[in-house]
């Protein structure tokens, strides 16, 4: 990766659509930016410094900056912050997007418990300062807007499906950051006409889903217990359901929202639920271990009840760990740690505005999606394997 943006290369080629990516380096960025350059796109992207390279997830769509001509790249990333007014306007200046996929965000909800006071900056007033600097600079004509937004605004749910007219109720500093985002997208368009667009997704998820998120640290830890690297895993609340999509579907509809004649704001689901406790059980059968929970409450287990030796072979090849002996083991316990001031228990989206306006439809099932999940953590984690075999030191990380 390169410190300075080279776009020199990128700023003839007039008759390609332009796109501008905030949050690139994560899930989603990663993923939109790859289905935005399939399309023909010349995708910019905001990254911020860190102290570590933090560009792991899109190492795969950026070029030497010396190999590129004006047809091999069109991928340019440029340093930013959602806190710095300035930066954003002045890259949305040099950039002149046709449209803006404002996906940065401090996204974890227990965390935005610690850090209110930056989540609300970065994921309320960010949201602004991407609306004005577009307005300032008079592109409410050209620029399109797609702004990222979130099931967690239904929070403690007054309805069951929650679809685009439920009424919000955010339940921690991440929702009602997200809540102000929401509506000063929904101000700005009713205001200045322009095309600003909320698309309100629930839970998604993929192989690239941060380590912390609930559904990754479950196959993480699925991977590594299978293997015998790791010997437990510590969840917080069991019983809460969300609905659970593929972020491959969720970016594809990202773009679709902002192709639309009309700008509206849009929810995007499965129309499915499953609680933690369901999906830690899908994550080890796909090793062929199965579970049982006993207990309530804090007390909860989750113990191995068998084990499905053919399948264990089938999917981890060449392991010295004896899994059969770990049968009775209790590999799953609450820690209250993990546990939410406020929770948000069940999340079930109605997909149907998007599925019958915009021809929407998801190609992912849950059991795809946990199966991708797994498959990629165990590549991951026999990785790990072979260093420890090695010699090397390997890392355990329990957040
Ligand atoms: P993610 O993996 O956590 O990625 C967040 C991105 O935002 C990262 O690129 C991160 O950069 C960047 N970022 C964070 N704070 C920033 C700041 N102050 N300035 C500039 N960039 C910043 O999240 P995701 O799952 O891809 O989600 C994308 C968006 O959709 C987020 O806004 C999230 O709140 C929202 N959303 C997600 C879901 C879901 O289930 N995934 C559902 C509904 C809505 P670093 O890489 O440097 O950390
Ligand atoms: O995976 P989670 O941390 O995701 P959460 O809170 O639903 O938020 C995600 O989805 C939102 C869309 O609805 C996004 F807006 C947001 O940015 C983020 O991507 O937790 C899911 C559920 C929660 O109820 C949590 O309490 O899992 C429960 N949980 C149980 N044990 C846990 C754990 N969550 C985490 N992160 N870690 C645990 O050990």
């Amino acid at each position: 990766m390169t410190d300075k943006p080279n776009t020199s290369h990128l700023a003839h080629n007039t008759s390609k659509r332009v796109a501008l990516i905030t949050g690139i380096t994560g899930q989603d960025g990663s993923y939109l930016a790859e289905f935005l350059l399939k399309k023909g796109y010349i995708v910019h992207g905001i990254k911020r410094r860190a102290s570590l390279l933090n560009t792991d997830r899109i190492d795969h769509l950026y070029q030497d900056p010396h190999d590129i001509t004006p047809n091999t790249s069109h991928l340019a990333l440029h340093y930013g912050d959602m806190t710095d007014s300035m930066n954003l306007t002045r890259i949305i200046q040099e950039v002149q997007p046709d449209e803006i996929y404002n996906l940065a965000a401090m996204s974890h909800v227990a965390v935005s418990f610690e850090t209110p006071e930056y989540v609300a900056n970065a994921d309320g007033t960010g949201t602004l300062r991407i609306l004005e600097a577009v307005k300032l600079l008079g592109l409410t004509k050209k620029t399109r807007i797609y702004q990222a937004s979130t099931s967690e605004l239904f929070g403690k749910a007054q309805e069951t499906p929650q679809s685009e007219t439920t009424p919000f109720y955010p339940r921690s500093p991440y929702a009602v950051a997200k809540m102000y985002a929401y509506w000063i997208t929904v101000n700005y368009r009713e205001a200045y006409g322009m095309f600003a667009c909320n698309g309100i997704l629930f839970n998604h998820e993929s192989p690239v889903r941060g380590e912390t998120f609930v559904t990754r640290k479950i196959t993480r830890a699925a991977s590594k217990i299978a293997l015998g690297l790791q010997d437990k895993l510590y969840l917080g609340n069991l019983d809460a359901k969300r609905d659970w999509g593929h972020a491959k579907d969720y970016v594809r509809m990202m773009w679709m929202i902002l192709q639309t004649e009309n700008a509206e704001d849009w929810v995007i689901a499965t129309g499915e639920t499953t609680a933690v406790r369901d999906f830690v059980k899908m994550a080890f059968e796909y090793v062929g271990i199965t579970l049982r929970f006993e207990g309530k409450s804090v007390n909860e287990k989750g113990i191995i009840d068998s084990i499905d030796e053919k399948r264990y072979n089938q999917v981890i090849q060449n392991s010295t760990f004896n899994i059969q002996n770990c049968i009775g083991s209790t590999i799953v316990e609450v820690d209250e740690r993990y546990f939410r001031p406020t929770e948000v228990d069940l999340l079930l989206g109605d997909p149907t505005k998007a599925e019958t306006k915009l021809g929407w439809s998801r190609e992912y099932k849950l059991e795809e999606l946990v199966n991708d999940m797994m498959k990629s953590d165990l590549k991951l984690m026999t990785k790990e394997q072979y260093l420890k075999d090695g010699g090397y030191t390997i890392m355990n990380y329990f957040e």
